[in-house]
């Protein structure tokens, strides 16, 4: 019995460390968790309840900031026209080779082929051009949630670069320049609320060098952060587009002055790339481990029982499970299985809260509660368990942030010497330094350190009078982040 469960823990737990083997530990985790599944399609994966389920949380409190801030939801075509994204051409420029087509109905070869949206902005403006007339019509801020196709070459890596993936993009037009760039630090906000808040990942904001801004747009900001990989990734834009698509599209209000006018537009997006960097994050040798708020299981009650007490121990733990509704638990009251195996099982797919009951603990009427970030098991009389479970699952919350933050802390190198820099991209760390703000000097930088790029620059800018660029000597202009990245 003992020889056969240690096989069978043998295929089902994960069998690398995350710090000796990370990309293994990802892959393995992701399956044996059930939160993906590999296809034949390359680059495509089925996203598992276990892993939609915390989808749809992160959806609904991001549906809910924006819906509170005025946007509306819409949908959109998958299907994109030739001729529509060719219409703005900085903004296919570098991303054509991505687009993947239908050129076909059955046999019959269609007459203009049609892109699989990599983005909506070509599809959603001309609807725009025609919705919009007068200042009356401004803001127009719509979002939708949908699925997304871009047939990338690198090699694919589950959530983070696959070749379809979901997300929402918010595509909203202005009168002003002024209106739209309050929206964009808005929605920034709200990104790193998303992320600080729900996610337990502490995030960077700030605004994009000249060269890694979107082609289409005057400006972008974004919120990143380092994963325990060693490479920094973005985890959300939000766009100031300027007057860029408006001129392409037409999209033009008569004004109070009654004079026509281009609009100004913005947009942003995140996706379920943030779901890959949130497993990366947090998650342990053992499996997942998920901050509770994204958790939709928050507890698993394993009732610990042998056969001359069975029928009272389940009684107790049924009423138990009733009792706890709100936490959505799991009852695992499998016969065939031990306690120790249902452990295993349940910190692998990453439950918050497990809580062992068995006949000992009848008698002393409680429980025993153990965590899934830390394992600290404590006993709680049945009486306080309703008022002791929000308490921890708001303590996991909180405690992985902090250790989030400090792992962010620690994996920062603040530096303004060139040699610490290359050292520092060398021992994986992610670089404050300064910078001259020449495009020229960050391809060099790119060079020197066998990739790294400039993450962003901090909104709030300290006073560089006197410093110099570590990279080229000439005077720095702008403090930034800057690391290897997804
Ligand atoms: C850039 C820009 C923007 C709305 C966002 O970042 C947030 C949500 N869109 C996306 N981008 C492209 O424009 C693009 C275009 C084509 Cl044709 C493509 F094949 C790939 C792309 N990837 C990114």
């Amino acid at each position: 019995m003992a020889n056969n469960e240690d096989e069978k823990k043998e295929q089902i737990g994960i069998t690398v460390k995350k710090d000796e083997d990370f990309s293994e530990w990802y892959t393995q985790l992701l399956q044996k968790a059930e939160l993906i599944e590999y296809t034949e399609v390359s680059g495509c994966y089925v996203l598992r309840p276990r892993l939609y389920s915390i989808w749809e949380i992160a959806q609904n409190y991001f549906d809910n900031l924006i819906k509170k801030d005025g946007v509306t939801n819409a949908y959109f075509p998958l299907f994109i026209p030739e001729s529509y994204l060719q219409r703005e051409a900085s903004h296919i420029k570098g991303f054509s080779p991505e687009v993947a087509w239908v050129t076909h109905a059955g046999q019959t070869k269609m007459a203009e082929k049609l892109a699989i949206r990599p983005t909506s902005e070509t599809i959603m403006y001309p609807s725009y051009k025609k919705w919009i007339r007068s200042y009356k019509d401004l803001p127009l801020r719509i979002n939708q949630w949908c699925n997304v196709v871009r047939w990338e070459f690198k090699n694919p890596v589950p959530l983070l670069r696959s070749r379809e993936f979901l997300w929402q993009e918010g595509h909203t037009v202005f009168a002003t320049k002024e209106g739209a760039w309050e929206e964009v630090l808005q929605i920034l906000d709200f990104y790193a609320d998303l992320f600080e808040n729900l996610y337990a990942i502490p995030v960077l904001k700030g605004i994009k060098s000249e060269k890694e801004k979107f082609a289409g747009a005057d400006a972008t900001t974004s919120v990143e952060t380092f994963l325990p990989s060693g490479k920094a990734i973005q985890g959300a834009t939000s766009h100031l587009l300027g007057q860029n698509f408006a001129k392409a599209f037409d999209i033009t209000y008569t004004d109070k002055d009654e004079k026509k006018k281009h609009a100004w537009q913005n947009s942003w997006g995140f996706s379920t790339r943030s779901l890959g960097m949130l497993i990366m994050f947090h998650s342990d040798d053992k499996g997942l481990v998920l901050p509770p708020r994204l958790a939709s299981n928050k507890v698993v009650v394993v009732p610990i029982f042998f056969e001359k007490n069975k029928d009272v121990v389940l009684k107790k733990a049924k009423e138990l499970v009733r009792q706890l509704e709100e936490f959505n638990p799991i009852f695992d009251n499998r016969d065939e299985y031990t306690p120790g195996w249902k452990y295993n099982e349940w910190e692998l797919k990453g439950i918050p809260l497990r809580i062992e009951f068995g006949p000992r603990d009848l008698e002393k009427k409680q429980v025993m509660i153990v965590r899934r970030d830390n394992g600290k098991k404590e006993a709680v009389p049945f009486k306080d368990i309703k008022k002791k479970i929000p308490l921890l699952l708001e303590d996991m919350q909180k405690s992985l942030f902090n250790k989030a933050k400090k792992f962010l802390k620690d994996s920062t190198a603040e530096t303004t010497s060139w040699k610490e820099i290359e050292k520092a991209i060398k021992d994986k760390k992610l670089v404050k330094t300064i910078w001259c703000e020449e495009a020229e000097c960050e391809d060099l930088m790119k060079d020197r350190t066998d990739g790294a790029k400039i993450l962003n620059m901090p909104f709030k800018q300290p006073d560089l009078k006197g410093e110099k660029c570590p990279q080229c000597g000439k005077p720095a202009k702008k403090q930034i982040y800057f690391a290897k990245s997804y």
